[in-house]
């Protein structure tokens, strides 16, 4: 097979890029280990920014978004039990963020692939990259067992945290930035009522919390917990009191339910540089990963690929590789944006064991800095609902 550009993965990077391309008359391939239904099931991101939001409906995949997705215009940071708003839309002129979850987006972007005729092999196996630097090629076996060469002008390294593009570029030239955080997130999905109209970050003693949704009837609800603790050490009823002690206060109590989906999450910064190496370009979780404090991975990896399809065009069609020159440069200085605004929001959130008090009582006063400065607040909320995709 032959194609312009090879993408490896089918997740928000790799389908938004394929999207993109198609739409500028650009031919691509995407080669993805899981199943379409494992794809559409995948638990995960549940904010949008508002710029992600405008590029899904300015090229034509955004009309379920609209119709289901959740307009959010504010959310609460509870600390100690006293909740303080954080009017997103009136700190930042007017802009917000949407809850609409990361399967649905992907739910989207597979359809509108597939109506357009794209060839998305789901399920292969033994991927592997030749030749980055020259005449990429991306060798698979399909899903009948057959084995199959890709050959592509350009290889799209959109294969997640754990994939192997990444480890195509060279360790000489591969530099990589790593965060450990001392805590991880319990996750839960449960049948219940919303128990606020925005999502609340929660700060207590006893650690963070994240009281999130998915639907009038779904609840995605997280608390900080020992990154290696086990699943099954936590009952339904001890999960619901840890959460309910989180953010108890002023009569607030979360309205429980049925808890059907559970899971940790570890928590850590990563960036990779360059995001690019001869001929194949990375993007998403390949490249960096960030805390999902600040609801920014998801969100990162369309920024990214917004870059990436503008380059990749004006290379093919214009034969001006300005843009793919300087796609690593260009796009890793959204990343470290949202680098350090993951770690600054985790950072004051979150409770740390290890730090003395003097740091515990600078991280209070850092905390109170947002909720008595609209210019920290400010600050807060640009960074939250994101900048605009260039
Ligand atoms: P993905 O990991 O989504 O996709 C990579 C794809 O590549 C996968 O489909 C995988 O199967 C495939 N693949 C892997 N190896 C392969 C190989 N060798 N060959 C072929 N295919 C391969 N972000 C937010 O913005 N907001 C949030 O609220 C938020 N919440 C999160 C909650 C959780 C629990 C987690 C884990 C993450 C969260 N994130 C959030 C971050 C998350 O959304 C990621 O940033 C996002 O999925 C990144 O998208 P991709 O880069 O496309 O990678
Ligand atoms: C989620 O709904 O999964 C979610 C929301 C906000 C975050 C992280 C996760 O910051």
């Amino acid at each position: 097979m032959r194609t312009p550009v090879g993408i490896v993965g089918a997740g928000p990077a790799g389908l938004m890029l394929s999207h993109l391309l198609h739409r500028q008359g650009i031919d691509s391939v995407i080669v993805e280990t899981r199943t379409r239904d494992a794809i559409e099931a995948t638990i995960r991101a549940g904010v949008l920014e508002q710029g992600t939001v405008d590029l899904m409906v300015a090229t034509g995949v955004g009309e379920r978004l609209q119709r289901e997705g959740f307009p959010h215009h504010g959310f609460e940071l509870r600390v100690d039990g006293v909740g303080h708003r954080i009017d997103l839309h009136g700190l930042t002129g007017g802009r917000h963020v949407t809850v609409y979850p990361q399967h649905e987006v992907l739910k989207d972007l597979i359809a509108a692939r597939l109506a357009d005729g794209a060839r998305i092999v789901f399920g292969a196996s033994d991927v592997s990259l030749h030749d980055v630097e020259a005449a990429p090629k991306i060798r698979f076996t399909d899903a009948e067992g057959r084995s199959q060469v890709l050959d592509c002008d350009l290889v799209a390294g959109c294969d997640g945290s754990h994939g192997i593009c990444r480890q195509a570029i060279p360790e000489s030239v591969r530099r990589e930035y790593l965060r450990i955080y001392p805590f991880g997130w319990f996750g839960i999905l449960a049948e219940a009522p919303p128990s606020a109209e925005e999502l609340i970050y929660a700060r207590s003693e006893r650690g963070f919390a994240l009281i999130s949704t998915r639907s009038p009837t779904v609840q995605r609800m997280y608390f900080q917990c020992d990154p290696n603790d086990r699943v099954d050490n936590w009952s339904d009823d001890r999960i619901w009191s840890e959460l309910q002690a989180r953010v108890k206060g002023d009569g607030f109590a979360l309205r429980e339910g049925a808890i059907f989906q559970k899971g940790i999450i570890p928590m850590r910064s990563f960036v990779c540089e360059p995001m690019q190496h001869g001929r194949l370009f990375i993007a998403g979780d390949a490249a960096h990963t960030v805390p999902p404090t600040g609801a920014k991975g998801l969100n990162l990896a369309v920024a990214d690929v917004v870059v990436l399809a503008r380059a990749v065009a004006d290379l093919i069609q214009r034969n001006d590789a300005a843009g793919v020159e300087a796609y690593s440069a260009t796009a890793v200085r959204r990343v470290w944006r949202a680098q350090h605004f993951s770690w600054w929001f985790t950072a004051m959130m979150h409770r740390f064991d290890e730090v003395g008090p003097f740091d515990a009582r600078r991280q209070r006063a850092e905390l109170d800095m947002i909720l008595q400065s609209p210019t920290a607040a400010r600050l807060l909320a640009e960074n939250y609902v994101g900048q605009p995709l260039t």
